[in-house]
């Protein structure tokens, strides 16, 4: 039996990351997933060995290396191809769970609102990298821009999240068309971390893709 594939999507500090480690400690016991099967965290760009390399090199590049739009758009699906071969597919096929922080939603928002890079070129790059591979549910955590700002003030900024406000505008305006038209969960994430990760546990357990036979 195959296992499940799970994607949380959103701007920069919409909360990804205290959710993928509040869901680590529940999901296991959550009686959603079956018994013997393992539940794997990872993340995009940097879920493999070459994909944390190439995470370096995107995020924060050496003086004079920083990637060109196309060349970004190309580094993110070498990223992706890598993490879907070497460890999702591998993880999925023996059952167990995979639960990824960002997945190719983020490259249409990114590169493709946010950038301005050709959408249909972007959509060919997805069915190389991911060889087909869709998640079974994406949680979007749907943060106002304001808010995204707010929390990350005290934080050093990595070369994406300075591309500045119009930018990151275009990005969550990406975000929310994707949410309509791939049918995401959508998950307010403006409120405590506890309330958001019970809006998340509601989704996955009314979740057509988690109904046991
Ligand atoms: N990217 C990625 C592309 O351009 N194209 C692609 O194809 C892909 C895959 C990745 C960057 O690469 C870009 C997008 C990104 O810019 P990253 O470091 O993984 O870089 O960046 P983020 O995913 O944005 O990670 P962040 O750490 O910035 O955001 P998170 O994980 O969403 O948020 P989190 O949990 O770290 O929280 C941020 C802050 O808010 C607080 C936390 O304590 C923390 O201080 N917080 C809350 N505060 C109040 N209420 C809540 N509910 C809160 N939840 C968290």
């Amino acid at each position: 039996m195959r296992g499940r594939f799970l994607v949380l999507e959103g701007i920069d500090g919409c909360g990804k990351t205290t959710q993928l480690r509040q869901l680590a400690e529940w999901l296991p016991d959550s009686g959603l997933m079956p018994d013997g099967a393992t539940l794997h965290l990872t993340r995009e760009p940097g879920g493999s060995p070459l994909g944390r390399a190439l995470r370096e090199l995107l995020l924060h590049p050496p003086d004079d290396a920083a990637p060109c739009p196309e060349a970004e758009l190309l580094m993110y699906a070498a990223d992706r191809a890598q993490h879907v071969q070497r460890r999702i597919r591998p993880a999925l096929e023996r059952g167990d769970w995979v639960l990824s922080d960002r997945f190719s939603g983020s490259t249409l928002a990114y590169q493709g609102d946010g950038r301005g890079l050709d959408r249909a070129l972007i959509l060919d790059l997805e069915r190389i990298a991911t060889n087909g591979l869709m998640p079974d549910v994406t949680l979007w955590l749907d943060l106002p821009l304001e808010a995204s700002i707010a929390r990350r003030e005290e934080r050093a900024e990595d070369r994406i999240e300075a591309e500045g406000q119009a930018f990151l505008s275009r990005v969550a305006t990406g975000f929310q068309v994707l949410a309509a038209e791939r049918n995401w969960a959508v998950i307010p994430a403006d409120q405590r971390p506890e309330e958001v990760h019970k809006a998340i546990r509601r989704a996955l357990e009314g979740h057509v893709a988690f109904r046991r036979p």
